[in-house]
């Protein structure tokens, strides 16, 4: 699995301490592994035990939070706030509400999150946050007094220079004001302590629309450079309806594809004359619903309760934005059998290692996520410039500067791989890319 002794020590102490840490040490063996040829060539790097720090947060919080519901009852969820690398700039990375939220997802999410900050060449360190708090037929109310208690414990450990989280699954624009308010009220001040603000206190233009739109932007210019193609007059397949999955699918119709199905966690519509996003967002935007109303509106349409089957649809595009591990390797041959030309990844490690390796083994063009959808963060950082210059930026200026960083992102981490001889390799590529970075900084910052 490893050539490099020592890349093979430090995995397997990671593994004794974590042993039950599934998707941190996934995580962390596709790092490891593929920083081997830049680890041989840097010495320094093992004389200073830099792999052992770098795997090592800096800081991992877990909080109590206990709220009120609607029946007068109280609830107790846990809270989480990793702090994991500060090497480059403050921690930055999303707050996740989700019933599955565990220190193993938020160490996995975080790590991922110190090199795809890095990649966005802003001053960004790494951080990610969360509750097993499931929003799922959750009252407005309860939201806000969950979102209310959430603060109260994390104020303490964020700030605008410190860290400051914004929103992931099951956190949106509602869950970051409510936030917001909260933190406000506490420290009395009103500062850029978190991002995905709305826009009449400090959010920026394009925040929302980021992830997805940075996401066809990569795949654009990935599809260009290794195979002369582009999204136009392509077949493309997005899972989830959330977030990402609504802007990715905007700007992949807007860039001539036609996007033929989407899903949520109970199943997916496939709509052979395209997805109306309207009706899509009409049903998730508005009224938090399920995809299946999708029928309701546009009868012709099919779906199917197996989320997952979404993968065995044939298409030229896939574009998983729903959650980790949602592509397995059979899903990944049964995509190639079809033809499948791109695979850009929205979600956070949306594929399986043996399901990124088939792709890259294939020549297909494959956009691991801290790459492809680094557009999120990168918006992030862009608000957090202007909040701290007190100024606000047009919608054509942040959406300029996000294609233009995730161009340089995808040259960045092609240029990498092809210089390790396969442009195909765009994992190896952003990995060591986004790690140069932040070893150059933790070597010069001492222990
Ligand atoms: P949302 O909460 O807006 O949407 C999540 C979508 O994924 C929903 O359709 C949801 O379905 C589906 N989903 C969630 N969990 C599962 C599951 N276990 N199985 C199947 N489907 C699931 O989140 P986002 O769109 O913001 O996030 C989607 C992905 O993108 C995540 O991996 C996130 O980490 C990543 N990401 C998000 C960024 C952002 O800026 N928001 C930036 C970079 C990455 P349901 O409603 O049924 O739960
Ligand atoms: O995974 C991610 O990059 C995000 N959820 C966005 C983080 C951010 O700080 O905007």
């Amino acid at each position: 699995m490893f050539h490099s002794e020592y890349v093979e020590k430090v995995y397997r102490n990671l593994c004794e301490k974590n042993a039950h840490e599934v998707e941190f040490l996934q995580a962390a063996e596709e790092i490891l592994s593929s920083l081997e040829p830049y680890v041989e060539k840097h010495p320094e790097i093992e004389k200073e035990k830099i792999l052992e720090r770098f795997v090592e947060p800096e800081r991992l919080i877990q909080f109590r939070v206990s709220w009120v519901d609607d029946r007068g009852e109280v609830q107790v969820n846990r809270g989480y706030r990793v702090q994991f690398n500060s090497a480059i700039g403050p921690y930055k990375g999303g707050l996740r509400f989700h019933p599955t939220v565990n220190a193993s997802i938020i160490k996995f999410l975080g790590l991922e999150q110190v090199l795809k900050n890095s990649l966005t060449s802003l001053s960004m360190g790494g951080g990610k946050g969360g509750s097993d708090f499931d929003p799922k037929g959750k009252s407005d109310r309860e939201i806000m007094a969950f979102c209310q208690a959430f603060m109260t414990e994390l104020y303490r450990h964020i700030g605008p220079d410190t860290d400051v989280p914004a929103g992931d699954i099951g956190v949106g624009g509602r869950e970051i004001g409510y936030l917001y308010g909260q933190y406000k009220k506490i420290r009395n001040e009103f500062v850029g302590v978190l991002t995905g603000k709305g826009l009449t206190y400090g959010g920026s233009l394009v925040r929302t629309e980021a992830t997805g739109y940075g996401l066809c932007y990569f795949a654009e210019a990935a599809l260009k450079q290794l195979k002369n193609e582009s999204f136009q007059g392509k077949t493309v397949v997005i899972s989830g309806s959330g977030n990402v999955a609504i802007y990715a699918c905007a700007k992949a119709t807007e860039l001539g594809a036609k996007v033929v199905a989407m899903s949520d966690s109970n199943g997916y519509i496939y709509d052979a004359e395209g997805i109306r996003l309207d009706v899509v967002r009409q049903i998730k935007e508005v009224r938090r619903g399920r995809i299946k109303e999708y029928l309701n509106e546009v009868p012709q349409a099919v779906y199917c309760d197996r989320s997952q089957e979404i993968w065995t649809l044939p298409c030229d595009i896939a574009l998983p934005c729903a959650t980790q591990n949602e592509i397995d390797l059979d899903h990944a041959k049964i995509l190639v059998e079809h033809g499948v030309l791109a695979v850009c990844e929205g979600a956070n490690m949306p594929s399986t290692l043996e399901a990124s390796r088939y792709f890259i083994e294939h020549r297909i063009v494959y956009g691991p996520a801290k790459a492809a959808n680094a557009g999120g963060v990168a918006t992030s950082g862009l608000e957090m410039s202007q909040n701290s210059q007190r100024c606000s930026w047009s919608f054509s200026e942040v959406d300029q500067k996000l294609k233009e960083i995730m161009v340089r992102i995808f040259n960045n981490a092609y240029e990498t791989a092809k210089e390790l001889g396969n442009p195909y390799d765009l994992l190896t590529g952003a990995n060591i890319a986004g790690f140069e970075k932040v070893c150059t900084a933790m070597l010069s910052q001492g222990v």
